[in-house]
Order: C-alpha cells, then sequence, then structure tokens
C-alpha cells in the first residue's frame, strides 16, 4: 500500500491507538502488526491502548455527551452530512483502504464505503424526523405525549468483515440522536477505522460548535478491550458486531451492569430454491451471495436447501461456475474471490470440512489456490458440500466460502430445513409462486431478520432494520425505526386543568 494512500487519508504509518478527536495518545499496551491479508505483508506496527488509556477515552465521551446532547438534532443532522460528503470526496481512497487491510475485492470495498454515504443521508434526514408520539389521556385537560432524548455515549464494537460500513451504521445514527461514540474496531482491521476517525475529524474541525469528543477511537488488544467496553457504566449502549462467543460475552457484561445491547452476531444463512424457481436468476444470487467476501459476510450463503427436481441441474451449474470463478489479487480488475483474512480463518475451514466429510458430505473445492494470487496472502478455492441435512457441521456457522446444499421433498420440509438451525440472520427464496414466496415471509414462513424472495441473502440495503434472531442475537442497525435503540424514551403527562383527576378512576381525597 503506498505512502500516498495513507497520507491522502491523513494517517501516518505509525498511528497513535487512542484518539480523542484530533488529539491523539500513543498506546502503551501490546504491540499490534497489521498485515495485508492480499499477500501477508506488514502494514504498520504500533502499541495498542491500555486499559488505563480505554478508561480515559471514554471519560473524554462523557463529557462530550453534556454538550452534544444540548445540540439541536438538525445540528448533529450537518455534521453527518458534511461526513457523508467526505466520503463522497474521498471513496476511491478509503475504498482501496479497505481492500488492501481486509481483501475485499475492489467492487465490494466501494460498495461498503457507499453504505456509509448511504446512512449518512438517512441519518441526516432522520436528524428532523425524532418524533415521538402524542398519546389520547384519558383525563380532561391532560397532554401525554413521549419525547425521544439522547441516551449517553455508545460503545461501538466492530467486525473485520466490514470494517467500515457497521461502525458508520452506528456512528451516524448515535451522532444525530446525540450520543458521542465510543469506536473499538477489529484490531485486524485499525487503518481503516483510522481513516474513518481522520475523515470525521476534518469534519469536527469545520464546526466548532460541536465538541471533538463525540468521536473516540480505542485500538485495542482484540478481546479485552472490548469487554473493558462492555463493562462501563459510561456507555448505556454497547453495539456490538461478530461472532456468537463474543455477543455472548459481551451481553453477560452489560447485562450485569443492567445496560443496553445491540447485538449483530453469526448467520447460518439458507436459502431455499422452489421447483418453479427461476434457475438462472438463482444462481447468480447463490454464487455472489456464497462466494462474495470470501465468504465472509455474516449474512453470506451457507446453506442451499433445493426441491429433488432441481438438485442434480443445480449442484452441476453451481460446480461449473466454482470452477472457473476468478480468484486473485481483490485489487485486480476481474477478481470475484479475494483471499481469507487469515491462516486461523484457514484452518477453521479446513475443520469444518473435514467435519463434513466424517459426516458422510461430499466435498468439492476448498483446497488453497496457488495460482495467479499474490504469494503471501491466504486464496482458497470456495467449496460446494453435498450433506444430509442433519449433519452436525451444517448447524455452525463457518466464516468462510462453504456451501452446503441439500434436497427437499415438500415445502413445509423445506421450511424446517430452513429454520432448524440455532442462528437466524438472513434468508431466501427462489421462487415463481406466489404462495410460496408469501408463505416464507409470513409468521410460520422463515425465522429470520432478513426475509428475501428472489435475492440471495447478503447485500441489504441500510434503509431497512438489519440484524436477527436466535444465536444472531435479536439487535437492528441501520434503517427504518432501529435509532430508538440510541435514545431514551421519556413519557410525559401534564395536566393543564385545576383538578386533579387519578388515572384509572382512582380515589384519594386528602
Ligand atoms: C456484515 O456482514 O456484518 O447485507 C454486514 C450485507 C451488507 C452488510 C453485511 N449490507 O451483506
Amino acid at each position: 500500500m503506498s505512502k500516498e494512500l495513507l497520507t491522502a487519508l491523513g494517517l501516518s504509518t505509525q498511528p497513535a491507538a487512542i484518539h480523542v478527536g484530533a488529539r491523539a495518545i500513543a498506546g502503551s499496551g501490546p504491540e499490534l502488526s497489521v498485515r495485508s491479508p492480499i499477500d501477508g505483508r506488514e502494514l504498520a506496527r504500533f502499541q495498542s491502548a491500555s486499559p488505563a488509556q480505554i478508561e480515559l477515552a471514554i471519560a473524554e465521551a462523557g463529557r462530550a455527551f453534556t454538550r452534544l446532547r444540548e445540540l439541536p438534532a438538525p445540528r448533529r443532522g450537518e455534521l453527518v452530512r458534511r461526513f457523508g460528503e467526505r466520503l463522497r470526496a474521498h471513496k476511491r481512497e478509503l475504498a482501496a483502504l479497505v481492500s488492501a487491510e481486509v481483501g475485499k475485492i475492489t467492487q465490494e470495498a466501494l460498495g461498503e464505503v457507499q453504505e456509509m454515504i448511504d446512512i449518512c443521508e438517512f441519518a441526516t434526514g432522520l436528524s428532523r424526523q425524532l418524533y415521538g408520539l402524542t398519546i389520547a389521556s384519558e383525563r380532561p385537560q391532560h397532554r401525554l405525549a413521549e419525547q425521544w432524548h439522547p441516551l449517553g455515549p455508545v460503545g461501538v464494537i466492530s467486525a473485520f468483515n466490514f470494517p467500515v460500513a457497521v461502525w458508520a451504521w452506528n456512528a451516524s445514527l448515535a451522532l444525530v440522536c446525540g450520543d458521542p461514540v465510543v469506536w473499538k474496531p477489529s484490531e485486524k482491521a485499525p487503518l481503516s477505522a483510522l481513516a474513518c476517525h481522520a475523515l470525521l475529524c476534518a469534519t469536527l474541525a469545520e464546526m466548532p460548535d460541536v465538541p471533538e469528543g463525540v468521536a473516540t477511537l480505542i485500538i485495542g488488544d482484540g478481546r479485552g478491550a472490548g469487554q473493558q467496553l462492555a463493562a462501563s457504566p459510561l456507555l448505556p449502549l454497547i453495539s456490538a458486531t461478530g461472532s456468537v462467543a463474543m455477543g455472548r460475552s459481551v451481553a453477560q457484561t452489560v447485562a450485569a451492569r443492567l445496560g443496553r445491547s445491540l447485538l449483530e452476531l453469526g448467520g447460518n444463512n439458507g436459502a431455499i430454491v422452489t421447483a418453479s424457481a427461476d434457475l438462472e436468476l438463482a444462481l447468480r444470487s447463490i454464487v455472489f451471495a456464497a462466494v462474495g467476501t470470501c465468504g465472509q459476510r455474516c449474512t453470506s450463503l451457507r446453506r442451499l436447501i433445493v426441491q429433488r427436481t432441481h438438485y442434480e441441474t443445480l449442484r452441476d451449474r453451481l460446480l461449473s461456475i466454482y470452477d472457473r470463478l476468478p480468484i486473485g489479487d481483490p485489487r485486480s480488475e476481474g477478481t470475484l474471490v479475494g483471499p481469507l483474512i487469515d491462516e486461523a480463518a484457514y484452518q477453521r475451514m479446513q475443520l469444518a470440512l473435514a467435519a463434513a466429510r466424517t459426516q458422510g458430505g461430499t466435498v468439492w473445492g476448498g483446497e488453497r489456490a496457488t495460482r495467479n494470487v499474490p504469494s503471501g496472502g491466504i486464496y482458497v478455492h470456495p467449496a460446494i458440500v453435498e450433506i444430509a441435512p442433519n449433519a452436525a457441521i451444517v448447524q455452525e456457522e463457518t466464516f468462510a466460502p462453504v456451501l452446503y446444499m441439500m434436497r427437499y421433498d415438500s415445502f413445509d420440509e423445506a421450511l424446517a430445513l430452513h429454520n432448524g438451525v440455532p442462528q437466524g440472520l438472513a434468508s431466501a427464496i427462489f421462487t415463481s409462486d406466489v404462495r410460496e414466496a408469501e408463505r416464507f415471509c409470513s409468521a410460520s414462513g422463515s425465522d429470520c431478520g432478513i426475509v428475501n424472495v428472489n435475492i440471495g441473502t447478503s447485500g441489504a440495503e441500510i434503509g431497512g432494520a438489519f440484524g436477527g434472531e436466535k444465536l444472531t442475537g435479536g439487535g437492528r442497525v441501520a434503517g427504518s425505526d432501529s435509532w430508538k435503540a440510541y435514545m431514551r424514551r421519556a413519557t410525559n403527562t401534564v395536566n393543564y386543568s385545576n383538578a386533579l383527576p387519578l388515572a384509572q378512576g382512582i380515589r384519594f381525597d386528602v
């Protein structure tokens, strides 16, 4: 990665680990080495934040809150609007950094930055629409209404696979809602986070009425830093994206202090291909969802449930597409599959494939790709696994391009198979039968948070609420009314009469 790229984004090659607005403090925690998954090259090496430094940053966010909550929401929206403009101006550079740091192909990295721009626009509009309800009071001359107020500093824990967009979903909403943000990005993607922070600080510099501490960034050393945020009573809301194991531990810590958590955890996303499906459309959707981002989206397609009559045709068509997938340098035009994030991800993929074989599965692909790929990175052939639906491995999310295929006969059976996993993020059905489509979307259909018809499981727009049920954690981020999680609701009853009628008709004469 060129030095010019870092400079264009306002970054140094030896960054500090703590940032409170424009104030940077060198870390005094363990050393962190950031490597590009493209070729294993070291991009940066610096000391991470120590627990004492993290404490300090959280306290700064608390101080900023008392000022930010007084700022009119449309003015907070103006901050987010200007930040979105900056993102537009730096879209290519930021996408290039995301590619270098997490190995996304250029198209998907550009899409991720676009997702940030989109949510900034959404949040800007929202800053004038933080509506509460007025409710009919049961008493004469009383007004019953609700107001939404800023909640307090929000801790955001983000994962490597969407190193910038998921923070932006949280940060843009939190800021218009009047909440400072304390961000702990994945230690695998600190440079992308530093770049976002630098762009936000440049925006803050134009708006001296906004306190700097509204944007705080902590480059911590993995779990400890996340747990520290989760434990802090100064952060009323923790929004965490990542594995189920991480979410479970964050949720328990936050619950112990009766804080709020917003969890967006693993998916084990399934798609049903019915007898009436448009197979050409289904094929394109399936491949994008299964191998896009090298199978490292939480929305990646992992289970394909196919009506018996189409099964062989679909499997063979998929195998032939998989055979000629362009795997390689994610920055090169035409590449569709970049590298896995690291060696540990590769090992987990191999373990899953070995388990699938032991459990009676037939595996195609999954081995290292070595032709026309940069040396030093971990490139794999995405795998297709034909397996019985009741095999234990199908219950697990493996964060790699592994697609389990299984047959079904009746639609009821397909639905049961689809919902028969502990996770509940994204789902899809390919059908031309309106009854099947509507049943899939109904109360007795897919049990996921994202339910799609004739579209794959991944690639949601920001306008909808994003998240899922069961082990996915139940949180909703991004569009719709997700903003409500970032605010506190006050119910006001105002008596403008001279009498004092009590609710429920209670008589209490003194
Ligand atoms: C994630 O993988 O954590 O729907 C987020 C999608 C993207 C977001 C994925 N818009 O695939």
